[in-house]
């Protein structure tokens, strides 16, 4: 019996700052529907999707900054989408920015949720991998002020049972990290879907400029390969109040192949079949962790944040 779940790579151009929360999702509506009209299962849309990528500016004031978070999800200007997605009886991920209160304090996480057909939130993740600086920089073209906006995220690389699969996700810089694909791996994930924001100009290290694509599609391509698993990529692309980020969202096969890519950088749907029976034939073979992995060889790494591990004898 194959498992097909066909699955929408609903890339965003640019979102203007005063483009409002109801500007956006009518956009991402239309590329459901368009996802719908092809037989899409699930579309995947990029990281804090509703908004600008507002951590490029450093902001003094803490309300400006709250502007740009969700408070509830579904809220008011966010139920359309939730319910758009109901009459299609297509499911959906979403990258977002959420405010809370947990532990008796206010938290702010850079999220995403995997909602299924019926629209039932089926996972919730908190990125982890945080990039940039806390604290404003202005030698950079622009900032990258993720870890003074966000909380590292503390649900940890969870799976979820969905569209029949078992499905995982991460949060652009995640992307990364060979944890990321790792920890979902070990718990038998068969599709991880990553949304990003991701400029082309990284102002620490502006050498890498040039191989932003071919870093993008590395990180997800060894990922998918290395844990037999599909990898989407979804990006918010383009020239977004003046700085480019790059487009280059694609779908990866267990193999490592690209199946199915966006060209442009603008709002853009990229559409596969995704047979996640493919994920067996490597995790019943080359990755079959159980009969190849040896963890109990590799050595005892106890990381505790800023630990400097004792040298190897
Ligand atoms: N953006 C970037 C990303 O990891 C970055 C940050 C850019 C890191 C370029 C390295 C090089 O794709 C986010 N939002 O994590």
């Amino acid at each position: 019996m194959t498992r097909i779940v066909t699955v929408g790579a609903a890339q965003l151009g640019p979102i203007a700052r005063a483009e409002s929360r109801t500007q956006v999702v009518a956009r991402m509506i239309e590329l459901m529907r368009q996802a719908k009209s092809h037989g899409c299962d699930l579309v995947v849309y990029p990281e804090l999707a509703l908004t600008t990528f507002f951590p490029r500016w450093y902001f003094e004031s803490q309300e400006e900054i709250d502007s740009f978070f969700e408070r509830e999800m579904p809220g008011p200007e966010t139920r359309p989408l939730f319910d758009a997605a109901r009459a299609m009886a297509i499911g959906f991920y979403l990258g977002y920015a959420e405010i809370t209160e947990e532990e008796g304090r206010v938290r702010h996480f850079n999220t995403s949720i995997l909602v299924d057909k019926a629209g039932a939130i089926k996972l919730k993740y908190r990125k982890i991998h945080l990039p940039g600086h806390a604290t404003h920089e202005p030698w950079r073209r622009f900032q990258h002020l993720e870890k003074g906006y966000f909380e590292t995220g503390n649900l940890g690389f969870g799976v979820a049972r969905a569209f029949d699969g078992v499905m995982g996700m991460a949060i652009c810089n995640d992307r990364r990290w060979p944890e990321t694909y790792r920890v979902m791996g070990l718990q038998g994930v068969e599709m991880v879907m990553i949304g990003y924001n991701t400029p082309v100009h990284n102002p620490p290290a502006p050498e890498h400029d040039s191989l932003s694509h071919f870093h993008n599609e590395l990180v997800m391509r060894s990922g998918a390969y290395q844990n037999g698993t599909w990898v989407v990529g979804v990006a918010k692309a383009g020239n977004e109040e003046g700085v480019d980020q790059i487009g280059n969202s694609i779908i990866v096969a267990p193999s490592g192949e690209i199946v199915a890519a966006c060209t442009t950088t603008g709002d853009e749907l990229a559409i596969a079949r995704c047979d996640l029976d493919l994920t067996l034939s490597y995790k019943n073979t080359t990755f079959n962790f159980a009969k190849h992995r040896e963890p109990q060889a590799y050595g005892l790494i106890v990381e505790r944040k800023g630990a400097v591990p004792p040298p190897l004898e």
